[in-house]
């Protein structure tokens, strides 16, 4: 087992990935910008090293200064935590060229992943059901138009490149077609510098619905079941939840089976996400996520396992401490993402934290790196903490988050907590009952005069 990892990320996540090292008997080193010298990350952790100014590329994108601090300190690995680096493969095979274990997939599945119509081909190749729509890129207008009136209207332009809905262009009809090819090829150039595009059925009101699954290098691959995402704004998750309130337990295993045979035949190795879209009881894949995510938390609530340190053993060659057969899905569990915004509007809202009292008690987690005195830097994203609340089924499980978020202070900059109080007396939320439209709808009938 490594003796000494290095974190290369700030704020909650680090401070995740710190704690199961230290469960494990592992050292940490911390990576900082200067905006960041007084922070949790870096308080917590075993050493640090400033790695650069405040602005991401000079700091926490900086390869050189972190492959720097990694050699400087002597520790044998890097877990990149979500965002940042940690769907870089270029940063995975660096890393692994300094004799640096990467706590993460092979840079070869990060690459083909980052390529959604070569993500999208490999996984139909490994019988996971796609959304129908063109074979590869699409060519020509006339071929595209050929394909969409095969699959019918509407149709959406996706950027190869692209992904969390960015490049993404709907044709309602063929008259919108050539319009919505052109304005997905030009925000996909000047994005990400490609302007392959392809073409899929446009689906009207889906959730979205995501598989966990993880993979050690003896190839055992489990699936932890899925999480609901559909409750976003702007391609910005608010809440999630596990298990979806739409599936029963068939479905789970059944779409399960089929991603851990596909994982298994693509030779996957770490921890990875399926993201699906899943209407009238049908999965159709999107994406595949290579990295650790944001809530994974509510499936460690509801499984019993621990994710980061499941990676780390993963990365230093051990095998799963379980298999698909001890896996037990317990009860519902929710998370709520607290940003620094106005619940209304969502516009951020920056300063330094006065008071801080987390909300606590029986199936009650609140994963955050502020405290009392902390300065927001306004460099980075608004996430102040995530609460995620595990419950026996999923009104025990709303009751609690009621309960828990009354208790939450944070003082000194207006917080997202409202929000989900409102949210917690809707019908269609108390019922489970909501797609990936519900909260943009629903803010645009509840806005303030
Ligand atoms: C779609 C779709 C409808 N039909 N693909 C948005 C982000 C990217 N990951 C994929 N996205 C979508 N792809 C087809 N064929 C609708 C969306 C979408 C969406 C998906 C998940 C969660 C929220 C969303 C909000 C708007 C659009």
């Amino acid at each position: 087992m490594f003796e000494k990892v290095l974190i290369a990320n700030r704020g909650e996540i680090a401070l995740r990935v710190h704690r199961a090292c230290k469960e494990m008997g592992i050292a940490t080193v911390a990576v900082h910008s200067t905006a960041d010298a007084d922070a949790m990350h870096v308080r917590l952790a075993d050493e640090s090293v400033c790695i650069g100014p405040p602005p991401t590329s000079q700091s926490y994108l900086n390869i050189p200064a972190i492959i720097s601090a990694c050699e400087i300190t002597g520790a044998q690995a890097i877990h990149p935590g979500y965002g940042f680096l940690s769907e870089n493969a270029r940063f995975a095979e660096i890393v692994e060229a300094h004799g640096i274990t990467f706590i993460g997939p092979k840079s070869d599945h990060i690459k083909m992943m980052g390529d959604k119509i070569a993500a999208k081909a490999a996984v139909m190749a490994a019988g996971i059901p796609v959304v129908p729509g063109s074979d590869g890129a699409v060519g020509s207008d006339e071929m595209a138009m050929k394909i969409a009136k095969e699959i019918g209207f509407p149709v959406l332009v996706k950027a190869s490149a692209g992904g969390g809905g960015r490049g993404m262009k709907i044709a309602q009809t063929e008259a919108d077609l050539a319009n919505s090819l052109a304005q997905a090829r030009q925000e996909a150039k000047g994005a990400f510098g490609d302007d392959t595009v392809y073409l899929e059925k446009y689906l009207t009101l889906p959730r979205h619905i995501e598989i966990q699954i993880i993979a050690d290098s003896h190839g055992n691959v489990v699936h932890l079941g899925e999480r609901d995402c559909s409750l976003q704004r702007r391609h910005q998750k608010v809440w999630e939840e596990a298990p979806s309130p739409a599936l029963n337990s068939h479905e789970r295993d059944e779409i399960g089976e089929i991603v851990v045979k596909a994982i298994k035949s693509l030779g996957y190795l770490g921890v990875g996400t399926i993201e699906f879209l899943y209407e009238n009881g049908k999965f159709y894949f999107i994406e595949m996520n290579t990295r650790l995510q944001v809530e994974h938390p509510v499936t460690e609530a509801i499984t019993g396992i621990d994710l980061v340190r499941e990676q780390i053993r993963i990365a230093a060659g051990l095998p799963l401490s379980f298999t698909q057969d001890d896996i037990v899905f317990n009860g519902v569990a929710i998370e709520c993402r607290i940003n620094a915004e106005d619940p209304v509007t969502f516009a951020p809202s920056p300063g330094t934290i006065t008071d801080y009292h987390p909300p606590g008690g029986l199936g009650v987690r609140m994963d955050s790196a502020i405290y009392a005195g902390y300065k927001i830097p306004p460099y980075y994203d608004s996430l102040l903490g995530k609460l995620i609340v595990h419950g026996k089924n999923r009104a025990e499980c709303l009751m609690r988050l009621k309960r828990s978020l009354g208790e939450m202070v944070i003082g000194g900059t207006k917080t997202t907590t409202p929000l989900f109080q409102r949210l917690l007396q809707e019908r269609d939320i108390i019922d489970g009952n909501y797609n990936i439209h519900w909260l943009e709808k629903w803010m645009d009938s509840n806005k303030p005069e």
